[in-house]
């Protein structure tokens, strides 16, 4: 059994000014790496023989196995454990004719067809990239993106052959790329292939070990999106929801939003109401600092104006493992819309998706529903209940489906919730308003969870309550607001609906609740 978690891939040429080869091999090698392949683009069959010769020996002190670039004479030449063969290398079937019966054959993919095409010919592994942008290689793809790769994963379904990804795989984007590789149907990565992270690094032991450490906590964590999940019931969702309430009230976190002109005032508001704090901030500058405080990130598409606060808001989000809370707000409306979201979504990993069925039909590129602007319009999807599980899956995320019915899964429950009123859409952004309190109640449920073990987690506490709670926080007190007998239409429901915010309090939340667990 080879193990592919932490896969070297060398380039002298990184190397920092002073590193000798031999030297940074070994310390790698101390590190962990668990398998190295040499890599030589420029050099002569004479050197990269003397290299491959050297690499050998270390590799064989420390029991990793050897794998060469593309010439197979060299693979013969030092009896190395393997071939890694590009797109436009020498067949598989041709190489495994000329190396001994046992020797690896790895194969690039950059699509589902190549990863089919490596599995029909017999390659022991793929490597899918690039899966981030990277300096190291000039690509002649392009980039993948994390979430292109559970497709390809899931052509590897059924078969023994492994998978690794690569390209600009660096330690702060490592879980990202681990957890957002997932194919729906839970098919991992077997490891992660580096070569600057580790070659250009002035101790590559260390760099080694951190990569290794995240893959370790992440391979060893059980409780994977989809897989093995909590259980639910009504109640538990009640009590929880309630109990997040009162955590926010109790520790007032900070919501960090980046949101569109028309709703950022009612918004703030609405998060005040909930006995939280607002922040409305979009300068590039000031993300890092707002991450390392805040208690959950809301990113609301409704004005792209900050596309690069956007997607540097979220990678330090994610680093500090706090939640984020994304808002597609008109995603189907323009192409450029679209761009940005897909690049976002590649960027980090979202905790909470929440949109209408027009924004996450767009999303998830479904025809099903059509939108209007920032509207959905139609009778929404057949089977929502396996629409929202089926995107969970996809975005490795809770996903959230607002509507007359509001449908929330985890890729694995699924909610159906029914709270809610008319006047709700004859106000505007309220389905912004939903975005904050979802954000709201996550915060708390990251407060909850703040000092639980979150190594292998993209964001530490129990997204699908904190999206549950915001949902039903905000309709319960949309119900409560329009029963008022001072209420005779939109203008007066919304200073209403802050009002009922502002007074929502644990008990009234549970009361009123109606919550539905669902199977498809
Ligand atoms: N192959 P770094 S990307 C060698 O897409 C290689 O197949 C790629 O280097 C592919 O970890 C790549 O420094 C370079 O980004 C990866
Ligand atoms: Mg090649």
């Amino acid at each position: 059994m080879i193990d592919y978690s932490l896969y070297l891939v060398t380039g002298r040429e990184l190397l920092p000014e002073g590193k000798a080869y031999c030297d940074f091999l070994r310390e790698a090698l101390e590190g962990g790496v668990t398998i190295v392949q040499v890599r030589e683009k420029k050099a002569d069959t004479a050197e990269f023989l003397h290299i491959a010769n050297e690499s050998k020996h270390l590799c064989t002190d420390y029991g990793v196995p050897l794998i060469i670039n593309d010439r197979v004479d060299i693979a013969l030449a030092v009896d190395a454990d393997g071939v890694h063969l590009g797109q436009t290398d020498m067949p598989v079937r041709v190489a495994r004719s000329l190396l001994p019966p046992g020797k690896i054959i790895g194969v690039s993919c950059n699509s589902v067809d190549q990863v089919k095409k490596a599995v029909k010919d017999g390659a022991d592994y793929v490597g899918i990239g690039a899966v981030w942008a990277t300096n190291t290689k000039q690509l002649t793809s392009p980039v993948l993106g994390v979430r292109a790769v559970g497709p390809m994963l899931s052509a590897l379904d059924g078969t023994s052959v492994k998978a690794v990804a690569i390209g600009g795989i660096k330690s702060s984007n490592v879980l990202r790329t681990l957890h957002g590789s997932v194919s729906t149907t839970g098919h991992r990565l077997d490891g992660v292939a580096v070569v600057s992270e580790i070659v250009s690094s002035r101790e590559p032991s260390k760099s080694a070990r951190k990569l290794k450490e995240v893959y370790r906590s992440w391979s060893n964590s059980t409780q994977q999106l989809g897989e093995i999940c909590p259980s639910y019931t009504t109640d538990m969702i009640k009590d929880r929801v309630a109990d997040l309430l009162r955590v926010v009230k109790e520790t007032k976190p900070l919501i960090h939003q980046i949101t569109n002109i028309v709703v950022a005032n009612q918004s703030a508001n609405a998060t005040l109401a909930l006995g939280a704090s607002p922040i409305m901030a979009s300068a590039l500058e000031e993300m890092y600092d707002l991450s390392r405080v805040l208690g959950a990130l809301l990113i609301n598409l409704g004005t792209v104006t900050d596309n690069e606060s956007m997607l540097a808001a979220g990678r330090f989000a994610n680093d500090a493992k706090k939640p984020v809370v994304f808002d597609p707000v008109g995603v189907g409306a323009t192409g450029f819309r679209r761009k940005v979201a897909a690049e976002l979504l590649n960027t980090w990993q979202a905790s909470v998706i929440k949109g209408n069925a027009g924004e996450l039909a767009a999303l998830a590129d479904s025809e099903e529903v059509q939108a209007k602007g920032v509207d959905s319009i139609g009778v929404g999807f057949a089977n929502p209940a396996k629409f929202v599980r089926d995107l969970a899956r996809k975005e490795r995320c809770v996903v959230a489906l607002t509507g007359a019915i509001d449908w929330v899964s985890d890729g694995t429950t699924i909610v159906k919730l029914t709270n809610g009123h008319k006047l709700l859409g004859d106000i505007t952004g309220s389905g912004c308003l939903v975005g904050t309190c979802i954000a709201t109640f996550c915060a708390g449920a990251w407060e909850l969870a703040k000092n639980e073990d979150g190594a292998a987690k993209l964001a530490r506490g129990d997204m699908l309550i904190g999206a549950l709670g915001g949902i039903l926080a905000l309709t319960i007190a949309g119900e409560r607001a329009a029963g008022r007998s001072n209420v005779q239409g939109s203008g007066t429901f919304l200073p209403a609906l802050i009002d009922e915010l502002y007074n929502l309090t644990p008990e009234k939340l549970k009361q009123d609740s109606q919550v539905e667990i669902v199977t498809v």
